[in-house]
């Protein structure tokens, strides 16, 4: 299945069906073709969270954002959506990598991972794990070098060989399912 290649190319193998249901949506609800924040954190219902968790929605709009004009334009947002819908493991790795790194220097810390767990658990409620508890465990598991910090080749090496962890990991940042609102154009129904 790994026939999409770059965009940039004349050959965009994009499955043209579903991004033109995106491509719609995207533009009934921003005709300017420009999405702020304040847009994103409505679309995916992400209103009202507290400053922790609020922080992390805006983290994952800012790895969004790739030209970093502050704003979610047509193309970043279907790459945004392809790469959450159906993005292979491995760019879906270096995309939390990205989130989880907060400060940008290049490793995860103990400390961002601790507050990325701590907001996931505000936006999505009590996980199985404490956030500490699941910090340590992840650094137990992936940290290989024991220094503290992970780096984007333990993390990706250590997600990999780690299933359980991963599911952990993945679910913890599935957008998909908040995603797929987007794609069949309907509010989200909450489940409880
Ligand atoms: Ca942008
Ligand atoms: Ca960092
Ligand atoms: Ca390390």
């Amino acid at each position: 299945m790994g026939n999409n290649k770059s965009m940039a190319g004349g050959q965009t193998a994009i499955h043209t069906q579903e991004t033109y249901v995106w491509y719609r949506t995207f533009m009934t609800e921003y005709p300017s073709g420009l999405q702020t924040l304040h847009e994103f954190k409505t679309l995916l219902g992400l209103q009202g969270l507290n400053q922790m968790a609020n922080q992390q929605v805006d983290q994952v709009y800012n790895t969004f954002d790739m030209n970093k004009d502050g704003f979610i334009d047509i193309l970043e947002f279907i790459a945004a959506v392809n790469l959450v819908v159906r993005g292979k493991m491995e760019q879906k790795l270096k995309w939390y990598f990205k989130l989880y790194d907060a400060d940008g220097n290049g490793s995860i810390d103990k400390k961002e991972l601790l507050n990325i767990f701590m907001s996931v658990q505000a936006i999505k409620g009590q996980q199985t794990l404490s956030p500490e508890e699941f910090a340590n465990l992840v650094f137990h598991k992936i940290d290989i070098n024991k220094d503290g910090e992970l780096t984007l080749e333990e993390f990706i090496n250590g997600m990999e060989k780690d299933q359980d962890l991963l599911e952990i990991v993945s679910k913890s940042f599935d957008l998909s399912d908040m995603l797929k609102v987007i794609c069949n154009g309907k509010e989200p129904n909450t489940g409880e």
